[in-house]
């Protein structure tokens, strides 16, 4: 913990702006207070930020291809506890601390859940005090910022860094590292000895950019390390004696300059989809061999044993975009420090563990061979000699060549990145019970019948301290009030509140806080789109990425259910609801943009009609990520989790909302099968296709919406509405999202659960009407979040994965 007096602070504050911009305070622009504070921050935690621990404890590295870190300021206030000095000391010098919280940069590195997740774990291993740091990549852009044009999305470049660079890094040019790709690789004899030569290699600098992670008033400060690509410069000390040689011509020092750059310039804007790009591939090479050698020379400097290297270092896969760590540790391993192939195996296969994020089939990542032997030629060889071994493993042990197929790595010339990672590690985990266990019963049923030990399940969570302390202050505030402090550090006390579930003044103010966060996001849904929405309807929020799986569509054809009832019966008694919606399609899903094109046109239409008015409104809000995220999930009455049953690997979005107090509506899909245990089936509403329902299906065929279609005429007339000019400005949207649920019989059962669906929508309005017995469930909800901390996730992690100091010898390693 840090602490600084307000007129130290102050001090320190002006002669930091005099020395980086040599002029008054009052002179200087928001942007570079931004930069003095952030300055006089870095310095303060400096002496702490040491760079590795790896002589006394086991280090761990968490690679990952996104972070989705959100802004930092108000966090590392928060963490380091001196929020109020600073404000204090601000506001003296005539700066608002809010002002400046709101003017920085979202580095939107990360699609959605997954590097979402990454960033909650970087602030969990800090705050618990464990050694675990980040390897990824500075992209140049990040995600894209969304915009709506005639209610189509248009994607803008995110030019995050247009200062040149981020507020919180360090770049440390003396720490810059080599990566070799393409080239030729022989084997040469030298003294005796065979050693593996790489030539004519194209060389690409990975410069390292340091994000400091700051622990919870812990005194711990890790490091999330991005890598920018570059060519490399002339004072680089690593050796390229073995380069290719470049002729110097002008177009050839562009073209190599440009092929250098290219690989950190943009983030892959899928979510849960398969690029199978060379850039990919590139991408995914270039910082996990940054990474593995930047752990390499750390421990060679510490001069400890390689020989143990397991018992010092554990390196966990988030995905398989890092699956090449496997050969590229091997490759250290095995050429430069020359160990044996069956030592440098059981070092890897120790040190690596691995996470699965989604059992969609479009998400599995398998590179074509080609592809992979002439970008990575000694890569290439290293998987083939582990394919070799692992083959010959499987066929001593089982005769069903069809399962020996489906487990090999190499396989029609492709490499199954998934199958890669299970061989290579010692742990294999899902991200929720029921995503677990579909791996271990479906899935990946052949590697865990053959390897049961390695698998575990490590459910998700997130950073209680963004997502509740710092995004809802009010609710934060009511709970230590009521609690006492403690819950901070250990959100299992939260279990304390239920003790005030009949206490109808704590539900008073449980309802108006959420009041309060509800009139904060209507007053920003006024000022961006001039839509009048009231904090007193139901707000009901679905916001994550755009996808048929997660079922916005579901949400959709309920929203038009809803209306025709209002205009067909005026008079009908409804609670007035407010409809939010937030998602990003992929740019190139073209499904998922005619799904927001629809939503939007709805939204005009039923937004216009006054016959309407005061009971239904839609709102998509533009461009979702972290910070709006921050804003619009403190005020949800509703959380829609409605994804097909089994599609959702965990969600992480059901936990925020659930610890701000918003009710969930939910399939038992995912994450929301554990919320459902912890709090029962009265305090949630669930509806929609069990998992074992969902398989069956899709064991037969699906079922036939057609047939549903015709007989249920509710349904017919909403879904018609797509295509019959009902609802005005759509044209071939409609139609595509029509023949989605029609001509190409509803892969993700919107229509089969719509009914169920509408039956729980019409049980939570009902229930809304009675407001102590709706804030009551909302204070069950947040006393029940604590296990969703992903504190407790990443101790799991900790005492199950990588300080279990396992010793696996696998049996294929002795062949
Ligand atoms: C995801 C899953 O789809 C989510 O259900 C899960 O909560 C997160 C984190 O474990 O991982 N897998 C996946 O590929 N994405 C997820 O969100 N998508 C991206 O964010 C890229």
């Amino acid at each position: 913990m840090i602490t600084i007096s307000k007129r130290k602070f102050k001090q320190y504050f002006e002669s930091k702006m005099y020395s980086l911009y040599a002029q008054p305070i009052n002179e200087a622009s928001n942007e570079q207070h931004l930069n003095v504070l952030a300055s006089v921050l870095k310095d303060l935690i400096a002496k702490k930020w040491v760079d590795t621990k790896i002589d006394t404890e086991k280090e761990v590295y968490y690679f990952s291809i996104e972070f989705l870190l959100g802004r930092q300021l108000k966090s590392n206030l928060l963490n380091l506890g001196v929020e109020n000095s600073i404000r204090e000391g601000l506001k003296e010098l005539g700066i608002n601390l809010d002002d400046l919280i709101q003017s920085e940069v979202d580095p939107a590195l990360g699609n959605g859940g997954l590097g979402r997740l990454a960033a909650c774990f970087l602030d969990s291993m800090a705050s618990v005090g464990m050694s675990g740091h980040g390897y990824g990549i500075r992209y140049k852009y990040g995600l894209f910022k969304q915009k709506f044009v005639n209610g189509c999305q248009v994607e803008v470049p995110d030019n995050w860094l247009t200062q040149g660079n981020y507020l919180w890094e360090v770049v440390r040019p003396n720490k810059a590292i080599l990566v070799k790709f393409e080239g030729d690789v022989y084997l040469e004899e030298h003294d005796g000895n065979l050693k593996v030569i790489h030539k004519n290699y194209i060389p690409v600098m990975a410069m390292p950019y340091d994000i400091p992670i700051i622990g919870y008033r812990n005194n711990s400060v890790n490091t999330l390390r991005l890598w920018k690509s570059e060519i490399p410069r002339r004072d680089f000390g690593q050796t390229t004696a073995n380069a290719k040689n470049y002729s110097g011509s002008y177009e050839e020092a562009l073209n190599y300059k440009y092929y250098t750059e290219e690989i950190s310039q943009v983030l892959y804007p899928n979510d849960s989809n398969y690029a199978g790009r060379l850039l990919r591939l590139k991408q995914e090479y270039f910082f996990v061999s940054a990474g593995i050698q930047d752990i390499y020379r750390k421990y060679k400097k510490h001069k400890l044993n390689i020989h143990e290297l397991h018992k010092k270092v554990a390196i966990h896969i988030n995905d398989t975009h890092p699956a090449l760590c496997v050969p590229e540790l091997m490759r250290i391993l095995l050429d430069i420090e020359g160990l044996s192939w069956d030592e440098a195996w059981n070092i890897t296969i120790n040190t690596i563990s691995y996470t699965n994020h989604t059992i969609m089939a479009e998400a599995m990542e398998k590179w074509p061979v080609e592809m992979m032997k002439k970008l990575l030629p000694r890569i290439y060889m290293i998987v083939e000699e582990i394919n070799k071994r692992y083959l010959s493993y499987l066929n001593s042990k089982y005769s069903d060549q069809n399962k020996i197929r489906r487990m090999s790595i190499i396989n029609n010339g492709n490499i199954n990145m998934a199958n890669l990672c299970i061989a290579s590690s010692y742990s294999v985990n899902g991200v929720a019970k029921l995503h677990t266990t579909l791996l271990e019963k479906e899935v990946l049923k052949d590697f865990y019948d053959d390897t049961p030990y390695k698998f575990n399940n490590k459910t998700n969570g997130i950073a209680h301290r963004r997502w509740l302390m710092s995004a809802n202050p009010e609710l934060s505030g009511l709970i230590t009030n009521l609690i006492g402090e403690e819950w901070k550090t250990d959100t299992f006390k939260l279990k304390e509140l239920e003790n005030y579930k009949n206490d109808n003044h704590v539900l008073d103010r449980l309802d108006e806080i959420k009041y309060n966060n509800k009139v904060l996001l209507s007053n920003y849904i006024m000022d961006k789109y001039d839509i009048d929405v009231d904090p007193n309807s139901i707000f009901d929020v679905q916001v994550k990425r755009l996808h048929a799986y997660k079922r916005q569509l579901l949400n959709l054809i309920n929203i038009m259910t809803l209306y025709h009832k209002i205009l067909d019966n005026p008079d009908m008694d409804i609670e007035p609801r407010t409809f939010i919606f937030g998602a990003k399609a992929a740019p190139g899903y073209y499904l998922a943009k005619c799904i927001i094109k629809v939503i939007n046109s709805v939204a005009d239409l039923i937004n216009n009609d006054p016959r309407v008015r005061g009971k239904l409104k839609v709102v998509f809000i533009e461009n979702y990520g972290v910070s709006l995220a921050e804003l619009i999930i403190p005020a949800a009455n509703v959380s829609e989790q409605i994804s097909t049953t089994t599609k959702e690997a965990s969600g992480t979005s059901n936990m925020k909302f659930m610890m701000n107090g918003a009710i969930t509506m939910a399939t038992l899909d995912g994450a929301n099968v554990e919320i459902h245990e912890l709090i029962g089936k009265e305090n949630m509403f669930l509806f929609g296709l069990t998992a074992e329902e969902v398989l069956n299906y899709n064991k037969n065929g699906g079922y036939s919406s057609i047939d549903l279609y015709h007989t249920d005429l509710g349904l017919k007339q909403v879904v018609d509405d797509l295509i019959n000019g009902f609802i005005p400005n759509l044209g071939k949207e409609g139609r595509e999202v029509y023949d989605s649920l029609i001509t190409y019989n509803d892969e993700y059962f919107v229509l089969r659960d719509a009914k169920d669906y509408e039956r729980a929508q019409r049980e939570l309005s009902e229930l809304y009407k009675k407001k102590y017995d709706w804030n009551r469930m909302s204070l069950i909800n947040i006393a029940n979040s604590g296990v969703f901390s992903s504190d407790r996730t990443i101790k799991e992690y900790g005492r199950d994965i990588w300080f279990r100091g396992c010793e696996i010898n696998e049996e294929f390693n002795k062949l």
